[in-house]
C-alpha cells in the first residue's frame, strides 16, 4: 500500500515537473484567427507571429490558425483565458460579457466615429481596458481597427428603425446586442459567425450586422442584398495573449512580443482602410444596394437605444462616468 502510494506520488510529481518544464519552454504558440487568408487581420497576425518567432530567436515559435478552425470566438476566448491557446485577434464585443468596462464599447452609437474610437483606445482609457482584461486572464497588447458595423438583410432596405420590424437578425455573443436588436423591433439571434451564411440562405436568418470587409469576405453579400449604413457599433479588436503564456515569457521576450503586436496593429490599420474601400466596391459591383441613413433616421435609431443604456447602467452604475469620459474624448483628427 505504502509503496504504491509512494510510487504514485513520485510518478505524479515527476509528471508535474515535466509539465512545468514544458510550460516554461512551451515555445510553441498557437494563435486563433477567425478571418480568411488575405484579410487585413490575417496578414497582420501573420506578421506578428513571424516577428515573434524571428526576434525571440525561436524561443517562441508562433503559428496562426485562420478561418476559426480552432473553434468559434466565444470558445476561443475561453481557451485563451485558460491557456489552451496562446494568442488571438478578438473583437472586443464578445469579451464585454465578462469585463464590464469593455462592455461599454458595445453600447450602440457610443462613438461619433472611428477617429474618436482611436483616440480613446490609444490613450489612458485604452490602458484601463488592458488592465481590466489582464485581470481576466487576457493580455491585450495592441488594438486593431474593425470599422463600423451596419445592418444588412435579405428582405428590404433599413432606412428607419421600423424597417427592422420582425426581421431575424444574427448578433455576436453578448446580451447587449440582443437588447439592441429587440429594442429596434427585430428578433435577435446570437449565433457563431461561421453559421451565418448558411442560415441566411435557408431563411433561418433575415440578416446580420457587420463592417464591409467581413460582410464581403464571409460572402454574406451573395445572399443579403441590402446593406444599410446604420453604423451602430464601432468595435475595436485586440491582439490578445493568454496571461499564462505571457507570464511564462522572460522580460526581454515580453518586450519583443509587445513591440511585434504594436507594429502588427499599425500594419492592420493601414490595410484596413484600403480593404474597407475595396470590399464596399466589390459588394456594390455584385448588386448590393447600399442605403444611406438620414440624420433624422439616425437620431431615431439612437433614441431607441436609450433603454439599452438604462438597463446597462442599472446593472453597472459605476460605468456611467466611463461612458461620459469616452464621449468627451476628442477625435485625434
Ligand atoms: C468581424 C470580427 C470578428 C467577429 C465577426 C462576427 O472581426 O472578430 O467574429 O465580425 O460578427 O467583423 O462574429
Amino acid at each position: 500500500m505504502i509503496n504504491t502510494s509512494l510510487f504514485r506520488t513520485t510518478l505524479l510529481s515527476g509528471l508535474v515537473a515535466l509539465a512545468a518544464t514544458s510550460v516554461a519552454s512551451a515555445a510553441d504558440w498557437r494563435g486563433w484567427n477567425i478571418h480568411p487568408e488575405g484579410y487585413p487581420n490575417t496578414v497582420a497576425l501573420k506578421t506578428f507571429a513571424d516577428t515573434v518567432t524571428d526576434k525571440t530567436g525561436g524561443e517562441v515559435t508562433a503559428e496562426v490558425f485562420n478561418g476559426g478552425i480552432l473553434g468559434d470566438q466565444p470558445d476561443a476566448i475561453d481557451q485563451v483565458r485558460n491557456g489552451a491557446l496562446d494568442f488571438a485577434n478578438f473583437n472586443l464585443g464578445p469579451m464585454g460579457e465578462f469585463v464590464p468596462s469593455i462592455n461599454v464599447l458595445s453600447l450602440p452609437f457610443l462613438f461619433t466615429g472611428v477617429d474618436q474610437m482611436h483616440a480613446v483606445m490609444d490613450g489612458k482609457i485604452g490602458e484601463r481596458f488592458s488592465k481590466d482584461l489582464s485581470d481576466e486572464g487576457i493580455v491585450a497588447l495592441a488594438w486593431f481597427d474593425s470599422g463600423a458595423r451596419s445592418f444588412y438583410d435579405t428582405q428590404r432596405p433599413i432606412e428607419k428603425p421600423d424597417d427592422l420590424d420582425g426581421l431575424k437578425i444574427r448578433v455576436m455573443n453578448n446580451q447587449l446586442y440582443v437588447d439592441m436588436v429587440d429594442d429596434l423591433g427585430g428578433n435577435a439571434t446570437p449565433m457563431a459567425y461561421g453559421e451565418v451564411y448558411q442560415s441566411l440562405t435557408t431563411g433561418v436568418l433575415d440578416g446580420a450586422e457587420n463592417n464591409f470587409p467581413s460582410f464581403e469576405s464571409s460572402n454574406h453579400y451573395e445572399v443579403a442584398k441590402f446593406y444599410s449604413l446604420t453604423e451602430h457599433l464601432i468595435l475595436p479588436e485586440c491582439v490578445c495573449i493568454s496571461k499564462q503564456s505571457w507570464d511564462a515569457l522572460s522580460e526581454e521576450n515580453q518586450k519583443i512580443v509587445r513591440q511585434a503586436a504594436v507594429d502588427a496593429a499599425k500594419q492592420q490599420r493601414d490595410l484596413w482602410a484600403q480593404r474597407e474601400t475595396d470590399s464596399r466596391k466589390k459588394v456594390e459591383d455584385a448588386g448590393v444596394k447600399i442605403n444611406e441613413i438620414s440624420a433624422d433616421a439616425k437620431t431615431a435609431f439612437q433614441d431607441k437605444m436609450k433603454p439599452v443604456y438604462e438597463k446597462f447602467y442599472a446593472a453597472n452604475p459605476e460605468m456611467k462616468s466611463l461612458v461620459e469620459e469616452i464621449q468627451a474624448t476628442k477625435s485625434s483628427n
